[in-house]
């Protein structure tokens, strides 16, 4: 498989299913499909649709007060569940902060994940339980934080031979967008990358949208054709299609953790909803621009196969959609039941043990807290003698 995959063009793009549901057997990346049988095919669906569903009561959330920001997913489900289902347990990843579907498949529970956008935590999850890192909210930081975690890797897995990297070897996945492409960080990252021939699987999520500006003012080619500057393989697959999303980052994680370095993956999708929920995407696009991907939309192309190889059938549906309601229905209770922190929790994790400068300022703090005593006690017998 290594020698064929990795001619594939960056500017080709690699497609198994087509936007009405056709299987493209014959591509060099098809044999992975061998491993996908119809339960995992029903599953692909399924984790889709309840990240769709996910997404559509944290944006109703976020609208009702309960959230400071959403940033909705929708249409990048195919990209997020096809390459978070291609990694193993073992393998680490580093999100930005969108990848909620890659979320679900690493087993991150989704109310946790609204931690951090009800301001109530610095993060909400353990990395180290689903080696899914915490979102990062600056922009490409995570890219130099994958590679180095890759290369510490590969010092882990000094002296093992190919066949025993094959088996047990680790690989680390970066997601970043389109707009992170441009920064500074994402260039070193992919130059320390391929210096050290590092096992880390750069996957772009190219939603065609930085915010406001359009993929165009950021690449004058396509960005899996940079890869070819670094000296390592780029391949360009349609992000809307599950099975070749699946298909190619399974190429690439393979050849990542055999000691072939690391491969960039573009997945061509399309940010459907606005950026955040403090965004107004029609101020920069029309429903004319949106159009041509509501006709590709990933959920959509997954079921018409489904259906058309008789795999599903409308009961399927129907209980994905009260599966999907009562998971939404405990995200809400769990989340609006999170307790509040108070202000003095902010000063323990700012280092990992206890510094001075931080106890001052703990203690500046309790005195000011403090000072309000008086006011308080004030204002509780002024309500009392209301109150008479
Ligand atoms: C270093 C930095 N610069 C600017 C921002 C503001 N900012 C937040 S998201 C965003 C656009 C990111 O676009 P892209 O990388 O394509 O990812 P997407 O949000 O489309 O998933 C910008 C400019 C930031 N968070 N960090």
């Amino acid at each position: 498989m290594t020698s064929t995959a990795q001619a594939t063009a960056a500017t080709d793009m690699v497609q198994l299913l087509t936007p009405d549901g056709e299987l493209l057997s014959e591509g060099e990346y098809s044999p992975y499909l061998a491993e996908v049988d119809a339960e995992r095919l029903r599953g692909f669906y399924r984790d889709m649709a309840l990240t769709r569903r996910f997404d559509q009561e944290a944006t109703a959330l976020q609208r009702q007060g309960q959230l400071a920001l959403w940033v909705p997913l929708r249409g990048q489900e195919a990209a997020q569940i096809g390459s978070g289902r291609a990694t193993e347990a073992r393998d680490y990843i580093f999100p930005t902060y969108r990848e909620h579907g890659v979320a679900l498949t690493r087993d991150v529970d989704f109310p946790q994940m609204l931690r951090i956008f009800r301001g109530i935590s610095n993060g909400g999850w353990d990395p180290r339980e689903n080696n899914f890192h915490m979102y990062t909210m600056v922009l490409a930081a995570q890219m130099p934080h994958a590679t180095g975690y890759a290369m510490g890797i590969q010092r882990d897995q000094a002296g093992w031979d190919t066949e025993r990297l094959a088996a047990e070897g680790t690989a680390v996945v970066a997601y970043f967008g389109d707009g992170s492409s441009s920064e500074g960080e994402t260039h070193e990252s992919m130059v320390f990358a391929a210096s050290n021939q590092a096992p880390v699987v750069f996957f772009c999520q190219n939603n065609q949208w930085a915010i406001s500006v359009p993929f165009e003012v950021q690449s004058r080619v396509p960005l899996a054709q940079r890869a070819a500057g670094y000296g390592f393989p780029g391949i360009r697959v349609d992000g809307n299609d599950i099975l070749a999303v699946y298909a190619v980052t399974r190429w690439a994680l393979e050849h990542a953790r055999r000691g072939g370095g690391p491969v960039l993956i573009e997945a061509q999708t399309y940010r459907m909803s606005a950026h955040t929920t403090a965004d107004d995407p029609t101020k920069y696009r029309t429903p004319v621009d949106e159009e041509p991907w509501v006709l590709k939309d990933p959920l959509i192309r997954l079921e018409k196969y489904l259906r058309a190889q008789g795999l599903v059938d409308d009961a399927f549906f129907a209980q994905l959609a009260v599966d999907g309601d009562e998971m939404a229905a405990r995200v809400r209770r769990e989340a609006l039941a999170f307790p509040a922190p108070t202000l003095a929790q902010s000063f323990e994790n700012v280092y990992a043990e206890a510094h001075p400068l931080i106890r001052e300022e703990l203690e500046f703090h309790r005195r000011y807290e403090a000072g309000f005593a008086d006011a308080d006690a004030m204002t509780a017998d002024q309500q009392q003698g209301e109150s008479r």
